[in-house]
């Protein structure tokens, strides 16, 4: 009987589809290339996949602006691939859970060119308007504006349209009944083919405050306490969870869940049935500033967002995604000497927290920054409206360079590295977005040979969650708060106990054991050869074990 909290138990795997596998030369990624592919992703060890958006889609948020939710982008294939690539998955026992992307649709949508037609039309309350003879609109900032102005004037019925990202990406009126029906029956379509799960992009923003009230200057600093968890948000989910997920056997996450831990149980606690799990952003959003992130700040978010959720809810643990830098180069150190002992840690980080691991395509090989020195390389349109921004404002652009090199979403949307022949394995032809060069010796085929590559510690680290309940549901214990080098901690379940202890530096350390905890054997996974226990923990630079208790 299928176990219906499966998802607790899951390992994720992220495809960003663009930058996966090329199959047909024109330097995108595809479908086809994805199924080439899928004995790889098998062989990782990993039960689900989350692709990014695949629908249809002009591009201008790189599928996030979809014109039709019911056809596939044709730059990756047809509905017949889609169809052959679920089988795939399905076949092989992998899960598949895709991007629902309705906080917005693109403006190429026929539900925005018939809503902006005219002012009668019967999809114009698909979207926000604000009618020009009102005077200008409330401000509302914008993600991804040029000018972070959140409302386009539209000639065509002399009124201002709401979009919280691009200009290309219209917000949906969730007040509207009809607007809610249709995005049912499309999330039907898909489960109804065999999906297993659907990741809520940018769900949090969707309800609006529709009478549009001033909000006080500087809210956006504070966007998510202003734009998250508007009027009727959880009645939404909750109308959702009734006509839609309650009929299939299916994973639901959040992206990004409210301001903290209280907002975030509202999406996830059973008992409200809405969604089953969130992930929130408060560790992934350390350390984006040139000095980094403290350690102990760390530790601190997991373990406040742990313990709020250990009676009740779930949580999704990662370190990386689409939208953010590479996790080696940001969590760890990604100069030669460190790069792969500081992956492994935070591999093993992700796979021994509670909550389910989310895992980026590309971080299994240690992939890096790509960090270009000029704008002509990037491709995300946050970054060039970003850049333009700056230019237009006479800001200092080589600081907008290097702070780019850090955090824009194109350093780790580069190709995957698959061998080290002409752009990685990935294309035939042009790539996208560049291959990063350090491509001839990070690559998928030279780990393969090394089986201490940090791609076979990967695969270790998903065979060794799969073996240990207590990885999974124990209880989460932080040893040594204070420790401004090694992060480590305990999960304990019945009488099973293991210890995770964490060099986060790229100096040895030594880390005494606190009394009353007993070593008991040799360690499930350890990303040194060797293991020095007494009288204390000596620890090489990134050194990461596992470690079962007596
Ligand atoms: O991101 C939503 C989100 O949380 C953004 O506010 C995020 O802060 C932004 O990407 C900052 O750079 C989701 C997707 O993950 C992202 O790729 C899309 O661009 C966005 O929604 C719009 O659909
Ligand atoms: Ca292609």
């Amino acid at each position: 009987k299928a176990n219906p909290t499966w998802w607790k138990e899951a390992v994720v795997y992220q495809v960003y589809p663009r930058s996966f596998q090329d199959s047909n030369g024109d330097g995108v990624g595809d479908l086809r290339g994805i199924i080439s592919r899928l004995d790889y992703i098998k062989s990782l060890g990993v039960d689900v996949v989350w692709l990014n958006p695949i629908y249809a889609s002009p591009n201008d948020d790189n599928g996030y602006d979809i014109s039709d939710y019911r056809a596939i982008m044709p730059e990756f294939g047809t509905m017949q691939d889609f169809d052959a690539l679920l089988r795939g998955m399905h076949q092989r026992g992998v899960k598949l859970v895709m991007d629902m992307v309705v906080n917005h649709s693109s403006d190429e949508h026929e539900w925005f060119r018939q809503a902006r037609s005219s002012r009668n039309n019967p999809y114009r309350n698909y979207y926000h308007w604000w009618p020009a003879e009102k005077g200008k609109p409330t401000p509302r900032y914008s993600f991804f504006d040029v000018n972070s102005d959140a409302w386009k004037y539209d000639s065509l019925t002399n009124a201002y349209y709401l979009h919280y990202f691009s200009r290309k990406q219209p917000d949906l009126n969730w007040e509207n009944p009809k607007l809610r029906q249709e995005v049912y029956s499309m999330m039907r379509f898909w489960l109804d083919k065999g999906v297993d799960g659907l990741r809520m992009d940018a769900f949090q923003y969707v309800a609006k405050d529709t009478t549009f009230p001033a909000f006080p200057a500087g809210y956006e600093k504070n966007i998510i306490k202003y734009y998250g968890g508007g009027p009727h948000l959880h009645d939404y989910l909750q109308e959702m969870n009734r006509e839609v997920f309650s009929k299939y056997n299916l994973m639901t996450v959040a992206e990004g869940a409210g301001t903290g831990p209280t907002d975030a149980m509202l999406f996830v606690d059973p008992a409200r049935k809405e969604l089953d799990m969130a992930y929130h952003f408060e560790g992934m959003d350390l350390g984006n500033g040139p000095e980094g992130y403290k350690l102990t700040d760390f530790k601190r978010v997991y373990t406040r967002w742990d313990s709020a959720f250990a009676q009740k809810g779930w949580l999704a643990i990662f370190l990386a995604n689409h939208d953010v830098p590479r996790m080696v180069s940001k969590f760890g150190d990604d100069r030669p000497a460190f790069r792969a002992a500081s992956s492994k840690l935070l591999t093993t980080f992700i796979l021994t927290m509670r909550g389910t691991p989310y895992y980026f395509n590309g971080d299994e090989l240690g992939m890096t920054n790509i960090r270009f020195d000029r704008i002509e390389d990037y491709r995300d349109v946050a970054t060039l409206n970003g850049y333009q921004q700056v230019k237009n404002q006479g800001g200092n652009l080589a600081a907008f360079m290097a702070a780019a090199k850090r955090t824009a979403r194109d350093n780790c949307r580069t190709p995957f590295q698959w061998d080290a022949t002409a752009n990685a394995g990935f294309t035939t032809g042009r790539p996208w977005l560049k291959v990063n060069h350090n491509y001839v010796t990070l690559n998928r085929a030279a780990q393969e040979k090394d089986a201490n590559s940090v791609l076979n510690y990967f695969r270790k680290a998903t065979a060794m969650r799969r073996q240990h309940q207590v990885l999974v549901y124990g209880q989460y214990q932080l040893l040594d708060a204070d420790n401004p080098h090694i992060y480590a901690y305990t999960r304990t379940l019945g009488k099973e106990k293991v210890l995770i202890v964490l060099n986060f530096t790229s100096d040895q350390r030594r880390w005494a054991v606190p009394t009353g905890l007993k070593i008991g054997a040799a360690p499930w996974l350890n990303n040194y050869p060797s293991f020095t226990a007494a009288p204390t923990l000596a620890l090489q630079p990134w050194q990461a074990v596992v470690v079962p208790l007596k």
